[in-house]
């Protein structure tokens, strides 16, 4: 087996922060107000990595009033002249990768075999893209501007894809800054911090305040913020939507999901198990398109449950920075409560568990592969978001009834489908009320393509042209020609 990873370089740079992380506000380290910190834990293990800052309004307010100032200079700065700070980002986290990997890992507590090979070159190809997309501005959009001040609130699952998946678009169209990343993985996201002022980022573009949820209700009632672009739970979307009502501010969410995983009984089976594996035990499960709703057509079912359960034995849990594993930690400890309390329920409402005969390590937050089979569809594990590692399986005889389930959900964001006859896939697609389908694939995610959801699973796109629009402002030019041209 190969060696772990080594965290020589991450702790060295723990070191250097051992008094405590500060917010990183107009291009300078500012101090929580009253010291107030709080501390960050790496789930596989438990031990406290850092002190992260607690943000209050006003610390949020000094960050709203650097992002102001750097505005207009940064739009002035034009497509051509952001892109060239698109690329130096991109190419100073191509230059850092192993490190924003590893401090990943640790802190979220998610394979460094996916920090490695899957977030971070993401996030690199994010910043290449964009930087694209700055190029073109003012030929593609001439009649757009920048919107302004962007409030960002992102997740934990996928702490610096998610910063990425915020920043590189708004940057890239003239706009600056303010993020708050999630409470339980700040790390990379002042890691990030550094890193871009190195790469010569002007003061003010991007600012990181750190915190929890009222760090975040702050920066979203904050009055000259322009728009508000949220990723995380379906409640707080609910609750952004209504604080931000009536206030003139933009706003796009990307929530919850529980995306269904349909099994056609033409499919080519084996590599819909692989699906499987993809679609719910990758990042432990805590993706918002996780394939958590399994539903396999009736004649196949036996054959294709028993060859997942194969395969779930062979899948191994362990420490993040072991490069063999397949599944790291669970996020927090919050989480893994949740998860336990939800598949309990699922039991006691009538679900088959299994859970693969793996080893777990003896302490931190570890939950095995796990399949909920003959869930009934009103079941609360067929409704409700896990988010882990969790499958619910579910039958169906005819196409039309595997429409009905999948859309018997009140989230919308993605849909796998998995047959031979491409004629069934491509007549089910449409069907479909999410924003995203694969067919025999899943989970595809690509900086051209935009991502995001319909119903409780929010609105807006992330990545392609269509993500693009979100951080522009249009404006309609009419009227007739004047009579004198001077
Ligand atoms: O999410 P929260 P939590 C789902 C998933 C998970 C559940 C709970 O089902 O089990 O949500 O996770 C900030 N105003 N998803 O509680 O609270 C918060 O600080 C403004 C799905 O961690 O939504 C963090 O930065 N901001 C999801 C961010 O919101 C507030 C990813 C997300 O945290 C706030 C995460 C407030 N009032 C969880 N309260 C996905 N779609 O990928 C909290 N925050």
């Amino acid at each position: 087996a190969p060696a772990p990873e080594s965290d020589s370089e991450a702790r060295a740079w723990l070191k250097r922060h051992a008094e405590g992380f500060h917010h990183v506000i107009g291009g300078a380290l500012v101090p929580p107000t009253d010291g107030a910190r709080f501390d960050t834990i790496a789930p596989a293990t438990g031990e406290v990595l850092a002190r992260i800052a607690q943000g209050d309004a006003a610390t949020v307010a000094a960050a709203v009033a650097a992002a102001r100032k750097a505005q207009a200079p940064w739009a002035k700065l034009g497509g051509h002249g952001r892109a060239r700070h698109l690329y130096a980002l991109a190419r100073a986290v191509q230059r850092h990768a192993r490190l924003l990997a590893v401090v990943e890992a640790l802190d979220n507590g998610k394979p460094i075999r996916e920090t490695r090979d899957i977030d971070v070159p993401l996030v690199a190809r994010h910043f290449y893209h964009h930087a694209g997309w700055a190029q073109l501005q003012e030929r593609e959009f001439p009649d757009h501007g920048p919107v302004g001040v962007i409030g960002q609130i992102i997740p934990w699952n996928f702490p610096l894809l998610m910063l990425a998946w915020k920043i590189a678009p708004a940057l890239a169209l003239g706009n600056t800054v303010v993020l708050k990343p999630a409470e339980f993985t700040s790390l990379t996201a002042l890691l990030f911090a550094e890193i871009a002022a190195d790469a010569g980022l002007p003061p003010g573009v991007l600012n990181i305040v750190t915190g929890d949820g009222a760090t975040g209700s702050a920066l979203v009632a904050h009055p000259d913020v322009d728009k508000i672009a949220f990723t995380g739970s379906t409640e707080v979307g609910r609750m952004i939507r209504a604080a931000t009502a009536g206030s003139g501010k933009s706003l796009t969410l990307e929530l919850g999901g529980k995306s269904p995983f349909i099994v056609f009984d033409d499919a080519d089976l084996d590599g819909a198990v692989e699906g499987v594996v993809d679609a719910i035990w990758f990042n432990q499960g805590q993706v918002c398109c996780a394939g958590s709703r399994l539903l396999v057509q009736e004649s196949v079912a036996p054959v294709f449950l028993d060859k997942l359960k194969r395969r779930m034995a062979t899948l191994r849990v362990g420490h993040p920075l072991d490069k063999t594993i397949d599944l790291g930690a669970i996020v927090a400890p919050v989480q893994l409560e949740r998860i336990q309390r939800l598949v309990a329920i699922g039991v006691a409402e009538g679900a088959t568990l299994h859970q693969a005969d793996v080893e777990l390590p003896q302490t931190g937050c570890f939950y095995p592969p796990t399949l909920l089979s003959g869930v009934q569809p009103s079941a609360t594990v067929a409704c409700e978001e896990i988010f882990g590692p969790v499958v619910v399986s579910m039958t169906f005889r005819t196409p039309d009834e595997a429409v009905a389930l999948a859309n018997n959900s009140r989230y919308g964001l993605a849909a796998s489908v998995w047959s031979e006859t491409i004629g069934l896939a491509l007549d089910i697609a449409p069907k479909l009320q999410v924003g995203v389908v694969w067919i025999n694939a899943t989970n595809l995610f690509d900086a051209a393509v935009g991502f995001g959801g319909c119903r409780e699973s929010g609105f807006g796109r992330e990545g392609g042209r269509e993500g693009v629009l979100e951080y522009l402002k249009p404006k309609a030019w009419t009227g007739r020609k004047p009579r004198v041209v001077a």
